[in-house]
């Protein structure tokens, strides 16, 4: 199994932590080695992460994640239960489909691209990581009961996306102080081997500048 990412790549780092958790070993290939032309020919839309298995490469984190769910449930990121399970999914989809995709690198430099001033890109990400928060730490107030982890006592799903939104919030400098449930959970997601091995500094290209 390859995995293709970068050092400082959320989506991918959701992938790493599923990885992690479910304990399977892969080939971590670094995209800044590959360049771009390269990569492309891999993944077309160009965007890290990508996972090759069996031949086969696949795109999307979310459907990678789906796909190691159901190849090697050994360690099950979704709950049985359907009720956890739709909830989970839609923390994740919070985080993946409308905070991550409203914010990330591409967006912010498009933005900057066409006439819109730091300040200005500064706004727009504090507000959609604003509001996004605001819809997690709502959604784990209503929770049946307040698990150690977002949706049940071992971490997961929701987990996956949580921990690297929270990273990337933060060195945007979105004030977190007024979601202490996610902040929590984070936390203790930090503290696990599987999730501090998937970060950033863990990671072979890791540039040594950046530490
Ligand atoms: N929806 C995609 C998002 C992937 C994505 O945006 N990845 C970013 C890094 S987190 C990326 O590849 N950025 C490189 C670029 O925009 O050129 C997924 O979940 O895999």
């Amino acid at each position: 199994m390859k995995l293709y990412t970068r050092w400082q790549n959320s989506a991918g780092e959701r992938v790493r932590i599923a990885l992690n958790l479910k304990g399977l070993d892969y080939d971590y290939v670094s995209v800044g080695s590959l360049g771009a032309q390269a990569y492309a020919a891999i993944n077309p839309q160009g965007l890290m992460p990508a996972l090759e298995l069996d031949g086969q490469v696949f795109t999307q984190s979310v459907a990678i994640l789906d796909l190691l769910e159901m190849r090697f449930p050994g360690y099950p990121l979704l709950p049985a239960d359907p009720t956890r399970r739709a909830l989970s999914i839609a923390f994740g989809a919070v985080i993946a489909s409308e905070m991550h995709a409203l914010t990330v690198n591409r967006v912010r430099k498009y933005l900057a691209g066409h006439g819109i001033d730091e300040g200005g890109v500064t706004q727009w990400v504090q507000h959609w990581q604003s509001e996004g928060f605001m819809a997690l730490e709502t959604l784990l107030a209503r929770r049946e009961r307040a698990w150690a982890y977002c949706y049940g006592e071992a971490p997961g799903w929701a987990d996956l996306h949580l921990a690297p939104q929270v990273a990337a919030a933060r060195r945007l400098g979105v004030a977190l102080e007024q979601f202490p449930l996610v902040v929590a959970i984070v936390e203790r997601c930090e503290s696990l081997p599987a999730f501090i091995a998937a970060r950033p500094e863990a990671q072979p290209d890791f540039p040594k500048s950046a530490g």
